[in-house]
C-alpha cells in the first residue's frame, strides 16, 4: 500500500465552507466536501437498527439498500442541497449504492486506494457520499481521501489491489461521527484503513448524478 503506511501523519479533513460559491470553490479545489453531522441523528439510528437487524442475512445488501430507512437517508434534504449546489441541478441517486460493516481486523478488509470513476463508466459525472453510520474514530479506519488528486487524471488500477499511487500524494483523514459525510468527484482517490478497534464498522456510500445528464 506504499505511503498509506505513512497516514497516520495526515492531515485532518478539511470542513465544507457554509456557502453556494464556496462550496463549489472548495470542491473544485479539493475534490472532496467534508460535512459534519449533515445528517439528522433520527435518520442515521434508524438505518442502524435495520442494519443490526439484517446482519447475516445471506441478502444483507439487497434487505438494507431496499428498506424504507435507506431511501429515507438517500433522500436526506442536507446531503441533496450540496449536491444541488454541484451539479448546479437536482440529484439523481441510485448510481451505486453499498452498505459495508467491516469487522475489526487491521488490513484484511482495507479498500485500497481507488478512484470510483475507473470502476463506474455509466454515469460520466457523478459524486460519491460516503455516510458513516455510527462514531468511527481514526482506529476505525474510515474514509481516507487524497486532496487535489481529481486534477490529476486517471490513475492506473490493478484489479483489487487498486490505484498505483503517485509517491507524492498526499492524504486527509478524520475521526468521524455518526451522520458525518465525506462526498469526493469520482476521480478523487480515496481508501478505507484497517479497522484497528474491537466493534463492527459501519458506512454506507452513495451515488449520484445531475439529473441534467441523464441519457434520454
Ligand atoms: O468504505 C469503504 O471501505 C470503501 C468506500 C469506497 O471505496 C467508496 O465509497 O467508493
Amino acid at each position: 500500500m506504499g505511503r498509506l503506511d505513512r497516514m497516520d501523519g495526515m492531515d485532518p479533513l478539511r470542513p465544507a465552507p457554509m456557502n453556494a460559491a464556496a462550496i463549489r470553490q472548495q470542491a473544485a479545489s479539493d475534490g472532496y466536501l467534508f460535512c459534519p453531522a449533515i445528517i439528522a441523528p433520527r435518520g442515521i439510528e434508524a438505518l442502524q437498527q435495520v442494519i443490526s437487524r439484517d446482519l447475516g442475512r445471506a441478502d444483507f445488501q439487497a434487505a438494507v439498500l431496499t428498506s424504507p430507512e435507506f431511501a429515507e437517508l438517500r433522500c436526506d434534504p442536507g446531503v441533496r442541497a450540496v449536491l444541488e449546489i454541484l451539479f448546479r441541478g437536482p440529484a439523481e441517486g441510485g448510481c451505486g449504492d453499498v452498505c459495508r460493516v467491516v469487522p475489526p481486523g487491521p488490513e484484511e478488509f482495507v479498500t485500497r486506494p481507488h478512484q470510483d470513476a475507473f470502476y463506474i463508466h455509466l454515469y460520466p459525472r457523478f459524486r460519491t457520499v460516503w455516510i458513516a453510520v455510527m462514531d468511527c474514530p481514526a482506529e476505525m479506519g474510515p474514509i481516507a481521501v487524497s486532496p487535489a488528486s481529481h486534477r490529476r487524471g486517471l490513475h492506473r488500477h490493478d484489479g483489487e489491489r487498486g490505484a498505483t499511487v503517485p509517491a507524492d500524494i498526499v492524504w486527509n483523514r478524520s475521526s468521524l461521527g455518526a451522520g458525518d459525510v465525506v462526498m469526493f468527484h469520482s476521480r478523487t482517490l480515496h481508501c478505507t484503513l484497517g479497522n484497528r478497534s474491537s466493534r463492527a464498522r459501519s458506512s454506507v456510500d452513495c451515488r449520484y448524478r445531475p439529473v441534467a445528464a441523464r441519457v434520454a
